[in-house]
């Protein structure tokens, strides 16, 4: 449904700016150059760090640019292309506000363009690359090395000119600039995975070494991979978004997004490569970034995870339903004073119980609508960092690890019922749910002993811990013994 006549374009936002309240760039974006070039160009990275850059070119301008590069996707180039890449940011607080963002000057799509996302990438002018590509876009093995088995590595090994993965990419642009002697870019990780940049390097590394030892040498004394922290809840854009938006606006803006006004993203700073002025638009730069990663992982995407498991078993929809509920709102304050702050040194900048709180009271945000089905997609991959740290560092410190469990019990009953209703599973490793027999047992110690045999999720230390598995085997009994309806009064006397 069109709700409004006019289209985002770059002529028409002019007007907008002249008639209503909507904040547009006050740089000259016409002759602003690209110089970031952006692997995942999804929601997060376009109300997050396509908004911190926009802001410091609305600052001090420069010439920071984004090429958006999506891996597979064309709607991303499809949708923003016909309204010159120009979308609105809201921020959804007690009112809220719109922001037309033109930081995106360009989207390609990498499976149709390689050849062109391979000449933005090695161009001189490209100076930073950044990506968003999830969890499993690293393509890493359980110890940390590239997986030289995945499809995609497999694939851009035996294809290096024409990758698919962005680590493919980005050692197939750095081989061509370091042969045409143009200076390596650095690489900035946006994901939400612990020791991204860290990840990253290796990934990178370990490819680069199939092919050349001087080019891995290269790369390791030329590029920087600094690990950061990113935050801030966004929900994905549905039908209502684009008409809300639209009608806000007054002109129609096809791919809008939306998220809390909260936003954070926290920077390592040994890290000197050139970089748009992100410092006067509100990124913290820090020595411990590792200790903002983890109170963020563990605090609030620990809890994001437990709500998305033990809450859809409750029925709830959303974040907001779940967290206010008194029975989970109880049960995620315990787990987080009792089991996960405490398990780790938080930065000396953070006080961590007020961090908590805060967390706590954006989930209740009333004008958020975050699904908790968007929040349960990748748990093979999220819980590694995001509940089995925690469980870890809680044994070796001798604290409870008993609702973390729960946790994670609930996480084993939403994938098992998931595998018995042949349901989809957006997880990378759905197959191996389907394929692991136990996990359609009504034997509650059967199924644990199923899941816990996922070597690629669950190392020997937690397997063979027989507090854990009882635990585990505990709570998953009590979550099949108990009703829906009943599971807010099951966790609330956790
Ligand atoms: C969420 C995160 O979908 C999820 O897994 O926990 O996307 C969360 O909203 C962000 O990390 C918040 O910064």
């Amino acid at each position: 449904m069109t709700l409004v006549q006019t289209k985002l374009s770059k002529d028409t936002m002019m007007q907008l700016a002249r008639t209503s309240a909507i904040a547009i760039p006050t740089y000259d974006r016409e002759s602003t150059e690209i110089g970031i070039v952006h692997l995942g160009p999804g929601a997060f990275h376009r109300a997050h760090q396509a908004v911190y850059t926009e802001n410091a070119m609305n600052f001090s301008g420069g010439h920071w640019g984004i090429c958006g590069v999506s891996l597979r996707s064309a709607t991303a180039q499809e949708v923003l292309k016909k309204q010159d890449y120009l979308y609105t940011l809201a921020i959804l607080d007690k009112s809220t506000s719109y922001q037309v963002i033109g930081a995106i000057k360009e989207v390609l799509v990498a499976n149709k363009q390689s050849d062109e996302v391979i000449f933005r990438l090695s161009t001189a002018t490209t100076k930073l690359v950044t990506l968003t590509v999830t969890e499993k876009g690293y393509c890493l093995a359980a110890d940390g090395s590239l997986d030289l088995n995945h499809d995609d590595i497999k694939h851009d090994l035996a294809n290096p000119e024409k990758p698919i993965s962005a680590i493919g990419f980005i050692v197939e642009a750095l081989k061509l600039r370091k042969l045409n002697g143009v200076k390596a870019f650095n690489v900035l990780s946006c994901d939400n995975v612990s020791g991204n940049g860290d990840k990253l390097r290796r990934a990178v590394l370990d490819y680069a070494a199939q092919f050349d030892h001087n080019l891995q040498l290269w790369i390791a004394n030329n590029v920087a991979f600094p690990n950061a922290m990113v935050d801030s809840i966004t929900p994905k854009t549905e039908r209502y978004t684009v008409d809300s938006v639209s009608k806000a606006i007054n002109a129609q803006d096809n791919w809008p997004i939306q998220r809390e006004e909260f936003s954070q993203w926290v920077i390592d700073n040994n890290w000197q490569g050139e970089r748009p002025d992100w410092e006067k638009v509100g990124v913290i730069f820090t020595d411990d970034v590792k200790g903002f990663e983890k109170a963020k992982l563990r605090l609030l995407n620990c809890l994001h995870s437990t709500l998305a498991y033990c809450g859809s078993l409750a029925s709830f929809v959303t974040v907001f339903e779940a967290t206010s509920d008194e029975g989970f709102y109880q049960f995620i304050c315990k787990l987080a004073a009792d089991e996960i702050i405490g398990s780790f040194v938080p930065p000396k900048e953070l006080d961590v119980n007020i961090y908590a709180n805060e967390i706590i009271q954006r989930f209740l945000n009333p004008s958020i609508r975050h699904l908790l089905a968007q929040i349960a997609w990748d748990g093979s991959q999220k819980l590694q960092m995001r509940i089995l740290p925690i469980i870890r560092d809680n044994i070796k410190l001798d604290r409870s690890t008993t609702l973390l469990c729960f946790s994670l019990a609930s996480w084993f009953e939403f994938i098992s019922r998931a595998v018995k209703n042949n349901e989809e599973i957006v997880d990378p490793m759905a197959d191996i749910f389907y394929q692991t027999a136990e996990i359609l047992s009504d034997d509650t110690t059967k199924v644990v002993t199923g899941f816990l045999s996922i070597d690629a999720i669950f190392e020997q230390d937690l397997v063979n811990n027989v507090i854990i598995k009882k635990q585990l085997i505990k709570h998953l009994t009590s979550i099949r013994n108990t009703p829906a309806k009943k599971l807010s009064t099951l966790v609330n006397s956790l």
